[in-house]
């Protein structure tokens, strides 16, 4: 008989949905259990793996992030990709009415056969992104599928930690909303390999046409002569398509230049051995605070660093005698 582990394998490589809802489900889950299946599935799949972009779509919230990827997921699959898109909420707890709004933005790209719309909860370990995104990431790319889109909302940590998961960044801001200066306050744009102003239609198009203006002089004016790459700024309307081809062709050329550099295979290889550092580390301390001698020494220094009877660094050292 086929073990459980088997049956996924081979259901994830032929792409069947059903069984890839459920590893990232056991993905995402902290039982120690499927943290450990969940691992061995990786291991497996990572054998033969994927040859999926991963980009990431971060911004602030209602900038359109959505309702881009609607956009360039539907143009992915004109040209022949699979897409599969993963939508991760900030406060973990999303609710019924914000996954609705995500279909709803993203309701002709979820009709589509070859595309696949996950949300995901988020963790605070990896600022916002859950051990769950990168395990869901993998398992999409071996489910078969070319571009995974990650929807992160932009609350500082996030985007950061976004770039340790994708090939390219990019960062979905409004016009007029000060988001161009408040990104630059936060080094958000840093993380941004493609900036876009969304919403340039109608009312807001000038004000889009102006905010590109001054990003890109900025960006010009910031982005040391050493740097291999100008990152620029474009303005789109993810509504009604406009500036969305040029949106694809920025991506497109991001991605020759990625690989002609050979920075994607860096990047990738930096980002492994970060997940694994992270990993590492977390799980370390995980294990050592689950033995009973380790629990009840603390308790006891704790206490009497409560009673008085040791200061901070007395009972650090005292917990760390071993
Ligand atoms: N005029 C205009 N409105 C847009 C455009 N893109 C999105 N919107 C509107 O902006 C609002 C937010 O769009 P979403 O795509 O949900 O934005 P989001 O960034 O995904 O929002 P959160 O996931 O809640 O952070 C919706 O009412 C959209 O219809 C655009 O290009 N032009
Ligand atoms: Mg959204």
């Amino acid at each position: 008989m086929k073990s459980v582990l088997s049956v996924m394998v081979e259901g994830i490589r032929s792409g069947d949905r059903t069984t890839l809802s459920k590893a990232i489900t056991l993905a995402e889950s902290s039982l120690e259990t499927d943290i450990s299946f969940t691992w061995e599935l990786l291991e497996e799949l990572s054998k033969h793996p994927g040859h999926a972009l991963r980009i990431a779509v971060t911004g602030p919230p209602g900038a359109g992030k959505s309702t881009l990827i609607n956009s360039l997921g539907q143009k992915f699959i004109e040209q022949g990709s699979r897409v599969a898109v993963l939508t991760i909420d900030p406060s973990s707890q999303k609710t019924g009415g914000s996954i609705l709004a995500d279909k709803t933005r993203m309701h002709e790209l979820s009709g589509m056969q070859k595309a696949f719309i996950r949300p995901s909860p988020s963790a605070g370990l990896f600022g916002g992104l859950s051990p769950g995104t990168r395990a869901a990431t993998l398992l999409c790319e071996a489910a078969g599928f070319d571009i995974i889109l990650i929807e992160t909302v932009g609350v500082g940590q996030s985007e950061v930690a976004v770039r340790e998961l994708v090939d390219c960044v990019i960062l979905v801001l409004i016009p007029g909303s000060g988001d161009e200066l408040q990104g630059l306050k936060k080094g958000i744009m840093e993380n941004a390999d493609l900036i876009l102003v969304n919403k340039a239609d109608g009312a807001t198009q000038s004000l889009a046409n102006k905010a590109v203006n001054v990003l890109n002089a900025v960006l010009r004016l910031s982005t040391p002569e050493e740097d291999q790459r100008l990152v620029s700024a474009l303005p789109c309307s993810a509504e009604n398509g406009l500036g969305i081809e040029e949106v694809m062709q920025e991506i497109r050329l991001f991605f020759k230049w990625l690989e002609e550099t050979g920075f994607k295979q860096k990047k990738r290889s930096a980002q492994r051995d970060h997940f694994f550092e992270a990993t590492f580390l977390n799980e370390l301390q995980h294990r050592y605070l689950k033995s009973e001698k380790v629990k009840s020494l603390l308790i006891s220094v704790r206490q009497r660093m409560k009673d008085g009877n040791l200061n901070e660094y007395e009972a650090l050292k005292e917990a760390l005698k071993d």
